[in-house]
């Protein structure tokens, strides 16, 4: 095991196993109890492809026979960059099984985010396809093999040219080695609130439990037909229950390769699926596109909205517009999950974020000096239990600070717990801004932001937006008074920052206001920034 994470401590790790959470299994040996139990049951559905859950097993095994042919095995980690396809799915569930640690990557990400992780997790191997929606993931990979040295191999889905064809990854099964299941299964990307990126170790039994957990909360079970719409490399639709958990229940996976209404409406009619996950500023796109397409969406049952705030009103227009139920999940890729349950009356369902979903998750509110607040009022949530981790992967200093010393993570959202026990989000402590469920680091922006001639200093602040929720907003103190928005987006495009994190609007500030140990008060800024000084840029991504 690395020594440089912190697990549980081996006292509490009992009690989960005791407790029956941690099942002593790895993710590739819960494949195989899914294929024994479920075989010839429709297990995914990507494209024109159909697997069953025997054949899912069985090209996991032939995957993995090939990959460990190529020396990729036990504590190796191996980054994947590939969007909502078949090999998406064989590659992680294949290097689960193999022990070696998929990095779970998404599409949207670049060159400078990419690099610093490969510099962390040292993989040996990456994975990506060779061009989605317009860009050149090859190419990509070129430049981080360049300065990466640990990473030896390039397996490309589509045109490999010199690297490996993920095609011709197929082999005889052999018998592999056996992943401890209490390693380190897979690393899951932190939405962050540093300038470098953050890596979470999910273990074989804490994931297994986080899914299997999941899919009861939500109802699913082998009738049930899961959509994954949302990027399949975030713990949500993955894991939270998303396709881990459909298996755990027996059910189906639909893949679609992007959440648009376009690809999905027609999916869900001829799958006859029955949950989806989305986050919330997707919702209105899909309950506009209903005033004029008539495709049948009858039987969708649950609608999980998750990843940023819902507000109440687009949350009650769910069910009367898209003839489903609607399912709040406040979750993280560091563990905890919440969920309002199927039988909530609509005033948890509406206006609530849910309930932890384990008896065990040990969940406290509390103010600024780390004491507990009086019932109902709003403090950070810190949170341990058994599928919340005790440490980011190779952070041990951040650790240090993101974690209290009795194990708690300290979460950076503010909430109150309702008489019913459900969480309401309030805000956020922690400094990120939460575009579209996107989490932007405001610290990676500004890092960056300094770097252009023009600009002395800079702050990213979040603010209002009817569309995405939060908006980002640049405020940056400089000489040039000519500094505008598009040049930010030039600076910010040459340096391969994902779009999604370009600034929405810019503001050229002449001082900050500091708080009382001098540093800028982002929140006495949003205030100067409301009502908006200049109208934002629109922008059509
Ligand atoms: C999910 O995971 P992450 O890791 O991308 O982001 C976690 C953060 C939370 O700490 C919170 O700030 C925010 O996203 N968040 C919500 C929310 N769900 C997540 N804020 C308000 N309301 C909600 N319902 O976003 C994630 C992981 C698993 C399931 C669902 C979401």
């Amino acid at each position: 095991m690395d020594h440089t994470l912190a697990f549980w401590p081996p006292a509490v790790a009992q009690t989960y196993r005791d407790k029956g959470y941690w099942e002593p299994l790895t993710l590739g040996e819960q494949l195989r109890r899914w294929a024994e139990t479920h075989g010839s049951r429709t297990a995914l559905v990507a494209g024109d492809q159909r697997l069953s859950y025997a054949e899912l097993d069985a090209r996991v095994d032939r995957l993995a026979a090939a990959l460990h042919g190529r020396g990729i095995g036990l504590g190796d980690r191996v980054l994947v960059q590939l969007p909502n396809d078949l090999p998406l799915v064989l590659t992680t569930l294949a290097l689960c099984r193999l022990g070696a640690a998929p990095i779970m990557v998404m599409t949207a990400l670049r060159e400078r985010e990419l690099a610093a992780l490969g510099a962390l997790a040292e993989p040996v191997a990456c994975v990506v396809q060779d061009r989605f929606l317009g860009f050149d993931h090859r190419a990509l990979a070129e430049r981080i093999q360049a300065g990466l040295p640990s990473l030896r191999e390039i397996v490309v889905v589509g045109e490999a040219g010199p690297h490996t064809a993920f095609a011709a990854l197929d082999a005889e099964p052999v018998a592999l080695p056996r992943p401890d299941p209490e390693s380190i299964a897979l690393l899951l990307l932190s939405g962050g609130t540093t300038d470098v990126p953050k890596l979470i170790p999910r273990t074989h039994v804490d994931y297994a439990y986080n899914a299997r957990r999941a899919a009861e909360i939500s109802g699913l079970d082998a009738d049930s037909v899961y959509l994954a719409a949302l990027p399949v490399a975030h713990n949500f639709p993955l894991a939270s229950p998303g396709i881990l958990g459909t298996f755990f229940a027996g059910g189906q996976v639909v893949l679609a390769r992007t959440p648009g209404f376009d690809e999905t409406f027609p999916l869900i009619a001829a799958e006859r699926v029955t949950h989806t996950a989305l986050v919330p500023a997707l919702v209105p796109l899909w309950l506009q596109a209903r005033e004029w397409d008539d495709t049948d969406l009858s039987s969708l049952q649950v609608l999980q909205v998750g990843g940023a705030r819902l507000d109440a009103e687009t949350a009650a227009r769910i069910r009367p517009e898209l003839g489903c139920a609607v399912q709040q999940v406040f979750g993280m890729a560091e563990g905890l999950l919440c969920f309002t349950h199927l039988d909530d009356p609509d005033s948890v369902v509406l206006h609530t974020q849910g309930r932890p979903m384990c008896a065990d998750d040990d969940v406290r509110i509390v103010d600024a000096n780390g004491h507990d607040v009086a019932p109902g009022e709003a403090g950070e949530l810190l949170v341990r239990g058994p599928y919340t981790i005790r440490g980011y992967y190779r952070a041990e200093t951040y650790n240090r600070t993101a974690f209290t010393s009795d194990g708690y993570y300290r979460s950076g959202d503010k909430v109150r717990r309702t008489a019913e026990g459900a969480l309401v989000v309030e805000g956020r402590i922690k400094d990120q801004i939460n575009r579209a469920g996107e989490k932007i680091a405001a610290a990676e922006i500004e890092t960056l932001l300094v770097e252009h001639p023009a600009i002395r200093e800079a702050a990213l602040v979040a603010l209002p937006d009817t569309r995405l929720g939060e908006s980002a907003c640049a405020c940056v103190l400089g000489d040039d008074p000519a500094l505008d928005l598009a040049e930010i987006h030039r600076f910010l495009a040459a340096r391969e920052m994902p779009r999604h994190k370009w600034p929405d609007r810019l503001e050229l500030v002449d001082g900050w206001p500091l708080t009382a140990i001098g540093k800028i008060d982002k929140q006495a800024l949003r205030a100067r920034l409301q009502p908006p000084l200049t109208r934002p840029t629109p922008r059509d991504y």
